[in-house]
């Protein structure tokens, strides 16, 4: 009937079917013009690619038809009648290094990619025209994919998002998967959170203790105190260096670079439990007059007894932290990084900076002579110094490093990229500054917040549902259009205080980084929040196609 009307009027039936733009892709992509008629996928269709980068992409397409629909196509160098066809070529004019464009013609599916990155994107946006319902004939598939083109590019550079396996481990396999699913969200940095005062999650082979000890603590402390949980267990676990190497190359592999984050000077009780030297106060007890201790609410700590060094066995921000008064403390960093640098090729290195409570550093003689010596104001300044030294460090390996916003405090280390939690300040204060800025703000994209007011799961707290995500816009509006320029993204951070489990991390992170990945992917005019809910309909029975858990807070809302 369509094509009747076409020829009547004769228009093209390209421009006549333009209005129909729904092809249910998350994220929107920034253009797409609908055809007639449709191409059907078959075991017949060959993936074409010609060089070995293609075929890398060809391999990961398939292992996705394998696992998802439960065949494989063949992949061949030679055009074919029946085709998907993988090109990367630079584009004359590209508006991105990631654009790609995706032609569905009846004869075969084109991607061409200004970069391989292109094309893999590309190649994500065909796995979502494929079927959202299981495949009911592996041997024989019958998928229709409509006519349609599709031209398509990144809004930000730094898509990421963040897991921390410190306050919970979680084993390779997990990772891995987790990697996935940010590889079908197009998003393209995977913040690794590997050290916190409740476990050190990276093997370094210079300090074997940080794995014996560092690496568990006592009971899984799902609540606030020991005896909540499992406890008298011994919980915890590291990754092997050949297993950092094999994550990393996965990700490498869906174009996904993985930061790893040491944290310093704070949250570093692990470190500590292992190396008590490491801290101002060494030994076991350190009594401190009139000392604010937090520990001093623990039932078996008793009142005045600033620390017990272990691997803490609660949720919160811990007073002992590295000692800024010693060498020392230096010289083990930076082995550590040392190690860390060799398994990492990211140029981006997080090193923290959050939540370091000054108190051990006021009391510590030795910090108190490396302020007067180095005419620092006072301890902020000593934070500064710690990290400007790092900072100094790691330049010299070709590494830059990313901080939370309180590496802001006394001073920015001179090529620090910030990253925003604690609201949007610290982002504007640094972009002004003209450091480049990752938002990360709580209120907005902290996926440990609850995602409905009926919330039946135990959460941290706060209250961020999907349309909270969606709505975030990255860019504030106090920045001028050259200051705008050093946002490089954002990410969303999924910390795990309360998240032991593989599939109540799914529950956390879906629907909600769909929404994430729209905000960071498409134009912010393409951003409209009735026509994502439309594509989501379909999102969720992909997420029940891929198995993976989701919450159902959305469907709550609605009712
Ligand atoms: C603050 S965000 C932290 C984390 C907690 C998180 C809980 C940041 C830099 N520090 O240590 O896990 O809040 O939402």
């Amino acid at each position: 009937m369509k094509n009747l009307i076409c020829l009547l009027l004769l228009v093209p039936c390209f421009a006549l079917a333009q209005t129909k733009t729904n092809l249910n892709v998350i994220p929107q992509p920034v253009s797409i013009q609908m055809g007639n008629g449709q191409f059907t996928l078959t075991k017949k269709t060959v993936i074409v690619a010609s060089d070995a980068e293609g075929r890398k992409t060809a391999n990961y397409l398939n292992d996705y038809l394998q696992q998802t629909y439960g065949f494989r196509l063949d992949v061949d160098k030679r055009e074919s009648k029946n085709y998907i066809r993988l090109t990367t070529k630079k584009f004359i004019k590209a508006p991105d290094k990631d654009a790609y464009n995706l032609t569905v013609t009846p004869d075969g599916i084109a991607i061409l990619g200004d970069t391989y990155e292109g094309t893999f994107y590309g190649v994500q946006t065909l796995i979502q025209l494929l079927p959202a319902t299981p495949n009911t004939q592996p041997q024989a598939p019958n998928f229709s994919i409509p006519v349609v083109s599709i031209q398509d590019y990144p809004r930000f550079a730094y898509r990421g998002m963040h897991l921390d396996v410190g306050r919970h481990f979680f084993p390779a396999s997990f990772v891995k998967k987790y990697i996935d699913y940010l590889a079908l969200h197009k998003l393209n940095y995977f913040h690794w959170h590997l050290t916190d005062d409740q476990g050190w999650r990276i093997e370094i082979k210079k300090y074997p203790e940080l794995m014996s000890e560092a690496a568990y603590r006592n009971g899984t402390i799902i609540g606030r105190y020991p005896g909540t949980g499992n406890d008298n267990i011994r919980y915890g676990g590291y990754y092997t260096q050949d297993e950092v190497k094999d994550i990393v190359k996965y990700a490498a592999d869906r174009h996904i670079t993985v930061i790893p984050e040491i944290e310093m000077p704070g949250h570093s009780s692990a470190a500590i439990a292992a190396y008590p030297w490491l801290s101002c106060f060494p030994d076991k007890r350190t009594i401190i007059p009139n000392y604010p201790s937090q520990e001093s609410s623990r039932p078996d700590v008793p009142a005045g007894a600033a620390h017990v060094k272990l691997v803490q066995e609660t949720w919160g921000v811990f007073e002992d932290i590295y000692c800024a008064g010693k060498d020392s403390t230096f010289t083990f960093l930076q082995n550590v990084l040392d190690e860390v640098i060799t398994l990492f090729p990211s140029t981006f290195i997080h090193i923290g900076g959050d939540e370091a409570p000054k108190t051990h550093w006021k009391h510590c003689p030795l910090c108190q002579a490396r302020i007067k010596a180095e005419g620092l104001k006072d301890e902020h300044g000593l934070q500064s110094y710690f990290i400007q030294r790092m900072e100094k460090y790691l330049n010299t390996k070709g590494k830059t490093i990313i901080g939370w916003d309180e590496i802001l405090e006394g001073g920015l280390a001179p090529n620090a990229v910030v990253m925003s939690w604690r609201g949007e300040q610290g982002g504007i204060e640094a972009a002004k500054q003209k450091h480049q800025v990752i938002m990360t703000p709580g209120e907005y994209v902290y996926l440990d917040h609850s995602q409905t007011k009926n919330e039946d799961s135990v959460t941290i707290g706060g209250y961020t549902p999907i349309e909270k995500v969606y709505a975030y816009e990255p860019v504030p509006k106090e920045l001028s259009a050259d200051e705008a320029k050093y946002i490089l993204g954002a990410q969303a951070n999924l910390w795990t205080e309360y998240i032991a489990y593989l599939s109540k991390v799914e529950y956390m992170v879906f629907p909600r980084m769909s929404a994430l990945s729209e905000v960071l992917w498409s134009p912010k005019e393409k951003r409209n929040w009735k026509d994502f809910e439309q594509r989501l309909q379909t999102q969720f029975k992909r997420y029940d196609l891929w198995k993976a858990n989701y919450s159902k807070a959305y469907f709550d809302l609605q009712s």
